[in-house]
């Protein structure tokens, strides 16, 4: 952690004299407006949040710190978090550093199986893994820190060492509820030498293929940040801003993850891939995917994995995705529909004339990748998306605490007061 550590150390003059001087000698200059339809509209590009560890533009996707993520597909995911905090990727002795920190860290306590093994049988997974994080926070070192009085500088440093023990630990967890929630056996317990994202595949236990564990390591490297106004990853900052440690932090950005306009429509898309197969006994014709998809929208239904709320281009993620089927050969009907989907689908939609954005989203094709090397239970895919969001979760949150971040605290106003100003 000594390298991690000192990277950031390196950072952080710079950043508070940036807050210092932007709030004393720049705080009044204006950046937007606010109109009435972005008070009603889900806050819809109001630029009131800071985010340093990864941008989205309409027009091309996600960049980790300014590093487009088709740029970062053969990197590890540890290599990831690491870019994803200091800005910078790491050098051969960081690399080993924080790949060791995570492994030191992967096993978890036997209370976590415990208290999951005690959880209904039909639980969301989704739940299991945000009661599993939380169970985790028993171990926060921030907690303790705060509590013995600590200064601001042992405060984010306890968070960098949080972070490290709940993104090693997550993974574990996760496979863990994998094995406990689908009848698969014991936890699998992590193995030596292996690296984060191997041993996130090991502990699975659904595959020994060399090309499953390059799926997963690519899984938590695209999944791993998405700027801060998604759901999950502002829910996690408000949290984290009330001073809460990363665990209550990272387990409500699961909360909402766990919903279907969000995290939960890779399970969604799926679920659509398999009741297409199911309904034309294999794959569909052009022309049937075009009429049944005409059918879902017209009974009011979205088309799960398409559109973006910030998007209008291909997600250069599913791009990564449907190049790793390719470069792997690989086929089977659920593959060969999402790839006839994204023929059909933008066409669809675009007749259609809703969606600002026809094209599809990473969800569109991580889940039947992942159905093809036999994990098929897709309810447990937004618990797979989560491990990889938990980085640039965590990211986002060290960042606030190197920054200074105070609490969040934005003014609502009631019904009548915007009507008022409406004129009405
Ligand atoms: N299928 C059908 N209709 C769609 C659509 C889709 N895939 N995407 C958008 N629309 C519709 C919206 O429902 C909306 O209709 P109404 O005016 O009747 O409410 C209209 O088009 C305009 O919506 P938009 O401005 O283009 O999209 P939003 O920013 O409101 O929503 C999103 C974005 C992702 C929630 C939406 O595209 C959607 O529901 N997609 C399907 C679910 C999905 O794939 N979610 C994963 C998102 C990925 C992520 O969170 O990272």
């Amino acid at each position: 952690m000594e390298l991690f550590t000192s990277r950031l150390m390196e950072m952080l003059p710079g950043l508070r004299a940036d807050r210092a001087a932007l709030m004393k000698e720049h705080g009044d200059v204006q950046i937007a407006t606010v109109a009435i339809e972005q008070v009603l509209g889900g806050m819809r590009a109001v630029p009131a949040l800071l985010c340093d560890t990864s941008s989205v533009s309409a027009d091309e996707g996600l960049r980790i710190r300014n590093i487009p993520i088709l740029e970062l597909t053969d990197a590890t995911p540890e290599d990831i978090f690491f870019l994803l905090c200091t800005g910078s990727k790491p050098n051969a002795n960081e690399h080993d550093e924080i790949k060791h920190a995570f492994a030191k860290k992967a096993a978890v306590p036997e209370y976590i199986w415990d208290v999951l093994k005690a959880m209904p049988k039909d639980s969301h997974p989704m739940v299991m893994l945000s009661v599993g994080v939380m169970a985790l926070e028993r171990e926060s070192k921030y907690r303790r820190v705060y509590e013995e009085g600590g200064s601001k500088d042992a405060l984010w440093q306890a968070t960098a060492e949080d972070s490290i023990t709940l993104l090693s630990g997550i993974s574990t967890i996760a496979a863990g509820i994998y094995r406990i929630r689908f009848g698969k056996g014991d936890p699998i317990a992590p193995k030596a030498g292996l690296d984060w994202s191997a041993n996130f595949a090991h502990m699975l236990g659904v595959s020994d293929n060399e090309s499953f564990r390059d799926l997963i390591r690519l899984y938590l490297v695209l999944h791993s940040d998405h700027e801060g106004g998604n759901v999950s990853a502002m829910t996690s900052h408000v949290v984290s801003s009330a001073l809460s440690d990363v665990f209550y932090s990272v387990s409500a950005g699961l909360n909402g993850l766990a919903g279907p306009l969000h995290g939960l429509a890779n399970q969604e898309c799926l679920r659509f891939i398999l009741d297409l197969k199911h309904e034309f006994n294999g794959v569909p014709t052009d022309e049937q995917l075009r009429e049944y998809t005409w059918k879902r929208l017209s009974s009011g239904q979205v088309i799960p994995g398409y559109g973006h709320a910030v998007l209008r281009v291909t997600d250069p993620r599913f791009t990564a995705f449907h190049q790793f089927a390719e470069k792997h050969n690989l086929e089977d009907d659920t593959i060969q529909i999402m790839q006839k989907l994204f023929r059909i689908v933008p066409e669809v939609l675009k007749e259609q004339g809703k969606a600002k954005n026809p094209w599809p989203n990473v969800d569109a094709a991580s889940g039947s990748l992942l159905h093809h090397y036999g994990l098929q239970e897709f309810e447990f895919y937004t618990v797979m998306f989560g491990v990889s969001r938990a980085m640039g979760i965590c990211s986002q949150i060290l960042f606030h605490r190197l920054f200074n971040s105070p609490i969040v605290r934005p003014k609502s106003m009631t019904l009548a007061e915007v009507k008022k100003l409406a004129g009405m």
